[in-house]
């Protein structure tokens, strides 16, 4: 942390002249170049995380090795422990003590649990794409672990290296340390204890150690959801010999001892413990002596099945060093390749970390695990919410395009057979046809609206124009091709409108403090229905479906009267109308005047254009816009019931309530980039953008590489700090937004757009994109120093009026010049 705190004064003769000096609170630092977010202060605000593996086995890592693994569901099939909402935050993890046996002192590689004084205790932590490594330098000995999960495997791969710097002989042990779950299920192994510490039986046998729980159950790979059968883990050492082991937590840490002082470590000798019942343990005590200058390294294996088999076979596996470094090169690879589709070099070298790294980065980490493993989500949530995963797709669709296609397959086949949708779909409890549909009240208005960004953003970045016209089953009963499902989709609205012809706005319209009920309508919806018209039509005209053209347009005009009579309120879009007939978000009201929802998707669904357009965005910059991002509504709800509007619940500037809710900000940066205003659009993504903060760590205090749910707002008493990182709509929004808007970016079926909304302070960019299967390099020139506005694109020596590169003319390496107006 670099912090200069006192402001300086300087005395002239005749004045004195007050200077602040900025304060710098930094705790890393973005290499670009290796793709990694380093932290050299190891005393970060909060635990700051990473995360290892795919969607079949997956790891939450802090820069403290703290977090917790998991087998396909953070909830169903947790096998390791967390202690949530702790004191540390992020305790326990997956350690390496080092104890030395010359003088009895000891540590851990990474800088907690044991956490020796920082002015004594070197750390960096290197966060990078699917791995985490973490090396310590302290009394003479250099160690470093390396995290990740092998390509195609169900268990995590340490390597693990010490190495002597000193300038005499070291004596020293190596224990690891995992904790492990009762119970795979989250919340048994964390509640239900009067079962759990009865479940688990621990084994250890040579170099691997067997977790077992409710062993003498079958296991039934079929019906992973039962949380009550056999099931087994392993940790194993290669490329080392091991002295000994303890599998009994309290026997390893002692009964008033904590993760920083385990007894086992203090003493430097393992007591080969085999726990039955109560806690398990993996521990594993590894001798290292060396010479000066000598180094030693070997594998520490962890994960899914039994010591026996999958053990067995892990450990052959990577039975040297060298094999489990060349799998680490491989994941690292595999990664850079899927987050590479585009590259960019901006004059904000920070708006190009989050571009070319962070950003797909956190899209694909949402798109994994949706809400449902962090620090934060702890399992009491699980599966593919509907409404946020449709959207989590349209962050990846450039990345990872054929997994997309299934996703949606999956997304798709949650919907049932009115056009409406499961609120939740399981990936590994998903039955298409027979499922049960809904109860009325259980619908959200908006859950399938959001098919109309992500299924045609796939279409158009594919060129799989076929897919409009696949079968997919309903969750519940039929089924329809995918144009059929985006059809009942609209229809579902259609037939649930209320009293001024919108749509009611159910158990919620994404935002979930607002239950409308049946009968109450929601403005929101509405732009969202007319985008949804709007989006059918052209597809409609594109499959040569004129009937369904028609009808689109017939239903637009409809709506868009609807829109035009009731929802505006003067100076901006009402929010919503209870079915009492109250209105939510004008002007009359004393709380919730103003909410951006339907303002900025006014402008997407392009019914509000030019001066409407400028109306509302006038509105939401002087109402709603902070320096830290445009608010969700304001002013806060205090004095109303919150029978009323569930916002009441939160504090004021706080999530729903008035707070800076990061996954509409996004919305924000493209509605004014559609109205060509890039200097705005610029600044709402840089208030907005975790590596803005890089330097002022101490606003928002979590990871400045990701994004987070919501930022207090100027309501609050904490404004600027932000809860809730990784997993969040943000990731998507923010990534689409600057990409396909500021960038401007766009794939379409006829080709790629270069049609960039920047600041007028940049003189152009360069960025090079991948667009099915071909490399294309743009180079944009922004001469008179525009926002927006394209004259002409130079293709070799070929001059092509406006932004679109038709298919016709793209090769793959083809060099782009983009001339803006
Ligand atoms: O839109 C929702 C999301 O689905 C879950 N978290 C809260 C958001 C806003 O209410």
């Amino acid at each position: 942390m670099a912090f200069n705190s006192s402001p300086i004064f300087l005395f002239s003769a005749y004045v004195i002249i007050f200077i602040p000096l900025q304060i710098v609170m930094r705790f890393g630092f973005f290499d670009d170049e290796n793709k990694e977010y380093v932290i050299t202060n190891p005393e970060t605000p909060r635990s700051w995380t990473n995360y290892l593996g795919s969607t079949d086995f997956g790891s939450v890592i802090t820069n403290h090795a703290g977090g917790y693994s998991f087998f396909r569901s953070a909830a169903q099939g947790r096998f390791t422990r967390l202690r949530f909402n702790s004191i540390p935050m992020d305790q326990p993890g997956r350690y390496i003590y080092l104890h030395d046996h010359e003088n009895k002192d000891f540590w851990s590689n990474s800088w907690q649990p044991v956490g020796k004084p920082v002015d004594q205790f070197k750390s960096v932590c290197r966060h990078g794409t699917g791995y985490t490594k973490i090396s310590a330098e302290y009394s003479g000995i250099n160690s470093e672990v390396i995290y990740f999960v092998p390509e195609g495997k169900h268990y995590e791969c340490w390597i693990v290296k010490v190495k002597n710097d000193s300038d005499r002989f070291r004596k020293m042990s190596l224990f690891t340390y995992v904790e492990y779950a009762g119970n795979w299920n989250a919340q048994d192994d964390q509640v239900n204890l009067q079962y759990t510490q009865y479940t688990v039986k621990m084994t250890a046998k040579g170099n691997l150690i067997d977790h077992g729980t409710n062993v003498n159950l079958p296991s039934l790979p079929e019906n992973f959801e039962e949380k009550d059968q056999g099931r087994h883990t392993f940790m194993g050492v290669a490329g080392a010999l091991v002295k000994g082991f303890d599998t009994d937590r309290e026997a390893f840490i002692g009964p008033y001892r904590t993760y920083a002082n385990p007894l086992v470590v203090e003493r430097g000798e393992c007591g080969n413990t085999e726990a039955a019942g109560d806690n398990g343990c993996g521990v594993f005590q590894v001798p290292v002596a060396l010479q000066p200058g000598e180094e030693k390294e070997f594998v520490v294996l962890m994960g899914v099945g039994s010591a026996e088999k999958e053990g067995a076979e892990a450990v052959a596996t990577f039975d040297t060093v060298e094999k489990a470094k060349v799998a680490f090169e491989e994941v690292k690879n595999n990664w850079h390749r899927k987050i590479e589709s585009l590259w960019v070099k901006t004059p904000d070298a920070s708006f190009d970390s989050m571009i070319n790294t962070w950003s797909p980065y956190n899209c694909l980490i949402t798109y994994f695990w949706s809400r449902a493993a962090s620090l934060i989500y702890n399992g009491e949530r699980d599966g593919l919410g509907y409404r946020d995963s449709v959207q989590d797709v349209m962050g990846t669709a450039a990345l990872i395009p054929s997994e997309v296609r299934e996703r949606l397959i999956l997304m798709l086949s949650g919907q049932v057979a009115n056009g409406g949708a499961i609120p939740v779909v399981k990936p590994y409890a998903h039955f298409p046809g027979q499922m049960s549909a809904p109860k009325a009240e259980e619908y959200r208005s908006d859950d399938a609206m959001w098919l109309f960004n992500a299924v045609p953003l796939y279409v158009r970045e594919t060129g799989d124009v076929d897919f409009y016209q696949l079968d997919i089953p309903f969750a519940d009963q039929g089924s329809a091709t995918v144009f059929g499902h985006l059809r009942r989709a609209i229809e579902f609205n259609l037939d649930r409108l209320g009293a001024h012809g919108l749509p009611c706005g159910l158990l919620a319209d994404w935002n979930d403090c607002l239950e409308l009920g049946q009968k109450g309508e929601t403005v929101f919806v509405a732009f969202q229905l007319r985008y949804a018209l709007k989006v059918y039509g052209e597809i409609a005209q594109m499959l040569k479906q004129e009937a369904e053209q028609t009808w689109a347009a017939e239903q637009l005009a409809v709506i868009d009267k609807n829109i035009e009579d009731h929802a505006w309120d003067g100076e901006w879009f009402l929010r919503a109308f209870r079915d009492d007939g109250m209105k939510f978000g004008t002007n009359e009201a004393e709380e919730g005047k103003i909410f951006l929802n339907p303002q900025a998707w006014s402008v997407i669904s392009e019914y509000a254009q030019e001066t409407r357009a400028e109306q509302v965005l006038v509105a939401v910059r002087k109402q709603l816009a902070t320096d830290h991002g445009i608010m969700v509504c304001t002013p806060p709800f205090v004095k109303t019931d919150y029978r009323v509007v569930r916002a009441t619940l939160m504090n004021p500037g706080m999530k729903e309530n008035a707070g800076i809710f990061n996954h509409t900000q996004g919305w924000g940066i493209m509605a004014e980039a559609m109205v060509g205003n890039g200097d705005q659009a610029y600044e709402y993504f840089k208030a907005t953008s975790p590596a803005s903060y890089n330097d002022q760590a101490e606003i928002r205090q979590i990871e400045p590489y990701v994004v987070c749910q919501s930022t207090h707002s100027k309501h609050s008493p904490r404004f600027g700090a932000s809860r809730v990182p990784w997993l969040s709509g943000a990731a998507t929004w923010l990534y689409f937004s600057a990409t396909q808007h500021i960038l401007g970016v766009r794939p379409q079926l006829e080709g790629l757009e270069v049609n960039p909304c920047i600041p007028s302070s940049w003189d152009g960019f360069e960025c090079s994109r991948l667009f099915r299967d071909k490399k294309i390099n743009i180079k944009v020139q922004n001469p008179n120093r525009n926002c927006s506005g394209v004259s002409h694109i130079v293709i070799g020596d070929q001059r092509i009026e406006g932004s679109l590169i038709p298919n016709e003319l793209l090769v793959d390496q083809m060099e782009i010049l983009v001339v803006m107006k």
